[in-house]
C-alpha cells in the first residue's frame, strides 16, 4: 500500500505540495506525515522509537527527558568523500568539492530512490534556519523516512506549522533524505536502518536542492546543518551579498562596558564548542561571556555599514567525548535534561558516559554498540564522534539576544587552527584584505580521530574546506567584495591555542584562559590595546596581555609563544603558494599580492 499524496488544505505553497507528491510517487512511502512541530508530536515519535528499539529511554531521575540512540557501526560520521556539489559547470564547484554533472547524479539518485521508502513513513518537516521572520533567516523543507531525523530537526531548527505559515507561497530549499532501507511486507526493521551499498550527500546549486541517501547520521541526515546552512547557503550568500560561515558567535562584555560580538572560525577538533561557552578566569574580574551560536553564523551587511549575525540553528549537535566539568561546565549543564545522545556509553542505571567525562569510568558500562565494555581493552566506551543534540535555550550562558531577528553587530572575526609550530598565539590583520589572506591560508593539524594520521597540516581556508559550496577562489573574492561594501568592517585576528614547546608540551593553557586573548582583541576593537608590528601582523607585547594567574607563565614563555620563526614562515608561505596554485584560475589578484608582500616582509 502506498500513501495518498494530496497535501493538507492548510498547505498554501503549490511548489511544496507538488514536490511532496512527486517524491512520494518515486519513493513509495506507506504514509505521509506533515509535522506540526508540537511537543506532543515529539513525545509520540520518541515513544514510537523506544518501542522499535531505535531510542533507549535514559534514567528519568538523572537525565529527565533524555534518550540514547546507537547507530550502525558503518554510519557514525559525516562523509566527505560521499559529498557532492553538482553544479552545471565543474569549475564552479572548484577543486574544493567532489563534482558530478547534475543530470548524471539525478539519474543515479532517482534509480536508487525508486521505492526506497517502502514500508516507512515519509515525514514532511518545514523548518526555519534562524528566528522565524528574521530578514537573515531562510526556510527549508526536509522530507525524510527517519523519525530520529524529525526529533533531531525539532531540536536543531525551528519546525512545524508556524514555519509553513511564514513560508506561504515563498521560496524554500528542498531537502530530500532517505536512509535507503525499504521494508518488504512483514519484514522486521533493524534498530538503525541505513544503506550499506550507496551513500550520497548531494547539493544542486542551480535548483538549491539537497538530496541525501543512505545515511541516518548527523550532517548526512540533519540537512539544515552543513548541507543547507553552509553549502547551499554559501552559494545563496554569494548571489545575495551576505556570508554563511562555519563560525561560533560570542558575546563579550568588559566590566561596566559595552558588549561586543565576535564570530570565530575553527576546523573540527579545535574546541569550538568550548570556546563558545567559555568561562573567564577569576583574574579577569567583571568580564562576561555569552553564547549566540557554536557552529554556524549567517551574517548580513546592515544599513549602518556594519555586519549583523544570527545563529541559523536552534540547538547544538556537539561531540560528547572530552566534554567535562573541567573543559566545558556550561555545556555539561545543558545536557542534564531533554537531550538526545548518540553513540555514547551507558551506565547500569541508565545514565551516560564518555571518555573524558570523568577520570575513572563507572563500573559495568555498556559501550556505544550495546556490548558490555572492557575497561582494560583498547576500544573506547563511547564512539570518538559520539554526539549530543540539545536545544540552545538549555545552554546556561546563552545570550539574551540569541533570537533577535535583527542579528547582533560583529566587532571582530577570529580564525584559528591547531598548529604545533609556526603560528603565534594571536595576530591582528593590518586591514580587511590582509585578514582575508590570513583566513584563506589558515591550516590545522589532523588529529587521530579525524583522519587516522596525526599532525599532518591541512589547509582549511576559513574552516570551510568541507562546507564551501563553490570554488574557493570565488569565495575569497566574495569576502573581499563584502569588505569593500562596509564602512565599519570588523577587525580580523588569527589565533593558535595549540603551539607546543620542544618537549611537546602545550605552551598556552587554553580553555578559560583564552579569555585573556579575547580581552586584548576587544581592547584593540575599542582602539585601546597596545601592539607591536611584526612581518605577519600586529601582535600583543608581554605587557599588553593580562597574564596574572597563569602559574609559571614567564616573559620568556610569552616570547616563545609569539615568536615568528622566519625559516618556518618561509616554508609556510611556500605552502600558501601551493594552495593558491590549486585555485589559480579564480584566485583574486589581491591575494597573490598579499602573498608577495608577506614573502618580502620575511
Ligand atoms: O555531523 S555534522 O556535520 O553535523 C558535524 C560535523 O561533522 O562537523
Ligand atoms: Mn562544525
Amino acid at each position: 500500500m502506498t500513501a495518498a499524496t494530496t497535501a493538507p488544505d492548510y498547505v498554501k505553497n503549490k511548489k511544496l505540495a507538488a514536490w511532496v507528491a512527486e517524491v512520494a510517487q518515486l519513493t513509495q512511502p506507506e504514509r505521509i506525515v506533515w509535522c506540526d512541530g508540537s511537543q506532543a508530536e515529539y513525545d509520540r515519535l520518541c515513544a514510537e522509537m523506544v518501542a522499535s528499539g531505535m531510542l533507549i529511554k535514559l534514567n528519568e531521575k538523572k537525565r529527565p527527558g533524555c534518550f540514547l540512540a546507537r547507530s550502525d557501526p558503518d554510519d557514525v560520521a559525516r562523509m566527505e568523500d560521499r559529498t557532492f556539489v553538482c553544479s552545471k559547470n565543474k569549475e564552479d564547484a572548484g577543486p574544493n568539492n567532489n563534482w558530478v554533472a547534475p543530470d548524471e547524479m539525478r539519474a543515479t539518485l532517482t534509480k536508487i530512490s525508486d521505492g526506497c521508502m517502502r514500508g516507512r513513513t515519509m515525514y514532511v518537516i518545514p523548518f526555519s534556519m534562524g528566528p522565524l521572520g528574521s530578514h537573515i533567516s531562510h526556510i527549508g523543507v526536509e522530507l525524510t523516512d527517519s523519525p530520529y531525523v524529525v526529533v533531531s530537526m525539532r531540536v536543531m531548527t525551528r519546525i512545524g506549522r508556524a514555519v509553513l505559515d511564514q513560508l506561504a507561497d515563498g521560496f524554500f530549499v528542498p531537502c530530500l533524505h532517505s536512509v535507503g532501507a525499504p521494508l518488504q511486507p512483514g519484514e522486521k526493521d533493524v534498530v538503525w536502518p541505513s544503506n550499506k551499498q550507496h551513500k550520497f550527500i548531494c547539493h544542486f546549486p542551480d535548483e538549491k536542492l539537497i538530496w541525501s541517501f543512505g545515511s541516518g547520521y548527523g550532517g548526512n541526515a540533519l540537512l539544515g546543518k552543513k548541507c543547507f546552512a553552509l553549502r547551499i547557503a554559501s552559494i545563496m550568500a554569494r548571489e545575495q551579498g551576505w556570508l554563511a560561515e562555519h563560525m561560533l558567535i560570542l558575546g563579550i562584555q568588559p566590566p561596566g562596558g559595552k558588549k561586543h560580538y565576535i564570530a570565530a572560525a575553527f576546523p573540527s577538533a579545535c574546541g569550538k564548542t568550548n570556546l563558545a561557552m567559555l568561562i573567564p578566569p577569576k583574574e579577569l574580574v567583571g568580564w562576561k561571556v555569552t553564547t549566540i551560536g557554536e557552529d554556524i553564523a549567517w551574517i548580513k551587511p546592515g544599513k549602518d555599514g556594519r555586519l549583523y549575525a544570527i545563529n541559523p540553528e536552534a540547538g547544538a549537535f556537539g561531540v560528547a567525548p572530552g566534554t567535562s566539568e573541567f573543559t566545558n561546565p556550561n555545556c555539561l549543564a545543558a545536557l542534564n535534561k531533554n537531550t538526545i545522545f548518540t553513540n555514547v556509553a551507558m551506565t547500569p542505571d541508565g545514565d551516560v558516559w564518555w571518555e573524558g567525562l570523568s577520570q575513572t569510568p563507572p563500573m559495568n558500562l555498556t559501550d556505544w554498540q550495546g556490548k558490555s565494555w572492557d575497561p582494560d581493552g583498547d576500544k573506547p566506551a563511547a564512539h570518538p564522534n559520539a554526539r549530543f543534540t540539545v536545544a540552545a535555550s538549555q545552554i546556561p550562558c546563552i545570550d539574551p539576544q540569541w533570537e533577535d531577528p535583527a542579528g547582533v553587530p560583529i566587532s571582530a572575526f577570529m580564525f584559528g587552527g591547531r598548529r604545533t609550530t609556526t603560528v603565534p598565539l594571536v595576530t591582528e590583520a593590518k586591514d580587511w584584505t590582509h585578514g582575508v589572506y590570513m583566513a584563506a591560508t589558515m591550516a590545522s593539524e589532523t588529529t587521530a580521530a579525524s583522519v587516522g594520521k596525526m599532525g599532518v597540516v591541512r589547509r582549511d581556508p576559513f574552516a570551510m574546506l568541507p562546507f564551501c559550496g563553490y570554488h574557493f577562489g570565488d569565495y575569497f573574492n566574495h569576502w573581499l567584495k563584502v569588505g569593500k561594501s562596509l564602512t565599519k568592517e570588523p577587525k580580523i585576528f588569527a589565533v593558535n591555542w595549540f603551539r607546543r614547546d620542544e618537549h611537546g608540551k602545550f605552551m598556552w593553557p587554553g580553555f578559560g584562559d583564552n579569555m585573556r586573548v579575547l580581552k586584548w582583541i576587544i581592547e584593540r576593537c575599542e582602539g585601546k590595546g597596545g601592539a607591536a608590528e611584526t612581518p605577519v601582523g600586529m601582535m600583543p607585547r608581554f605587557e599588553d596581555i593580562e597574564l596574572k594567574g597563569i602559574a609559571g607563565f614567564s616573559k620568556k614563555a610569552f616570547d616563545e609563544l609569539t615568536r615568528v620563526d622566519r625559516d618556518l614562515w618561509k616554508a609556510e608561505v611556500k605552502d600558501h603558494e601551493r594552495l593558491f596554485g590549486e585555485l589559480t584560475a579564480r584566485m583574486p589578484a589581491e591575494m597573490i599580492e598579499q602573498r608577495r608582500q608577506l614573502e618580502q616582509a620575511l
